[in-house]
């Protein structure tokens, strides 16, 4: 059944005893954000709720104590099972059998290709899912304690970059604003989500910026990540994440690609576009993604790996 109301959603939910809240694997703030503020609220209105994701839960998230609840493995009898921020089932991990084998399942979603997994759907296309989770909330009544807000604020400045994304709408930050009124903590969400960082990555920023690469007459840059660079600096290679976004900020330049050596001539390359179809440039090495941000691995010594992405990119920069 798919729902287009949130209301007829919440009054379906609310009649149920005990929930299972599960959200998607490499979980990121919104979708902790969610299930944990849902959750939260279940509770708070005396449905007996649990939340379980299959993967491991980045510590940066940890400033929010809740989080902590979240437990590893699926254990217990539930009335019912909801999961959140997860467009088709196998984003849940193994928890997708349990979830298909159950005969109450729900799901909250706001991805526009999510494919209407559950019994009950309810899907609308906003900024983040954390949007729909206060909605629903807001219609079993539940009372929106500092921790919940601080929780949904998380999901939504995660998922919108924190308000930096065209995704942002007046709606969005309408609930932002709202959620600050409950007591949600911008600045705490801001400095934990995006701005704290360990000295590893520190040092492996400096290092690696240091060897920035132009070429196409400045319009394409490269970094590169080697498998010593991490040894000498101690960092992780996800801690290379928003690297790229900061060469993509550098004046002048059309495409990016942040080049990271998995093994011995093995390369995964991420790409960046302002206006160019970087979809099709990672498409001629039998990657994909977006049209402004996809992937690929090309095998090969980097100078020749070099080589090829600045053809491919050569071919469809936009003039
Ligand atoms: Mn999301």
């Amino acid at each position: 059944m798919n729902f287009t109301l949130i209301k007829d959603f919440a009054n379906i939910l609310r009649k149920e005893k005990s929930v299972a809240v599960i959200c998607h694997i490499r979980p990121d703030g919104d979708a902790i954000g969610s299930a944990v503020a849902l959750y939260l609220g279940l509770n708070s209105i005396n449905i007996k709720a649990e939340v379980f994701c299959d993967d491991n839960i980045p510590q940066k998230f940890n400033f929010l104590e809740s989080v902590g609840d979240i437990k590893r493995e699926f254990k217990g009898e539930f009335s019912a099972i909801i999961s959140v921020d997860s467009a088709d089932i196998t984003r849940v991990g193994d928890f997708a059998g349990t979830f298909d084998r159950h005969k109450n399942t729900f799901n909250l979603d706001h991805h526009v290709s999510n494919n209407r997994y559950a019994k009950y759907n309810f899907v609308l296309d906003l900024a983040s899912n954390a949007e729909n989770v206060f909605a629903l909330l807001k219609e079993l009544k539940v009372n929106i304690t500092k921790e919940i807000a601080n929780l949904l604020l998380m999901g939504v400045m995660t998922d919108t970059g924190g308000f930096k994304h065209k995704n942002v709408t007046e709606e969005t930050l309408k609930t932002a604003s709202e959620l600050i009124k409950y007591g949600a903590d911008n600045t705490l969400i801001y400095y934990n989500c995006f701005t704290k960082q360990t000295k590893q990555r520190a040092k492996l920023f400096a290092l690696t910026m240091s060897k920035i690469r132009y070429f196409l007459d400045q319009r394409f840059v490269v970094i590169s990540i080697f498998k010593k660079d991490l040894q000498e600096t101690g960092a992780t290679p996800d801690e290379t994440e928003g690297f790229i976004d900061f060469i993509m900020g550098i004046d002048g330049v059309e495409v990016g690609a942040s080049v990271m050596q998995m093994e011995e001539n093995k390369y995964k390359i991420s790409f960046r576009g302002k206006e160019t179809d970087v979809n099709a440039v990672a498409q001629a090495f039998g990657g994909g993604g977006h049209v402004l941000a996809s992937g690929c691995q090309i095998y090969g010594e980097y100078e020749e790996v070099i080589d090829k992405i600045c053809y491919a990119v050569k071919v469809n920069i936009r003039d």
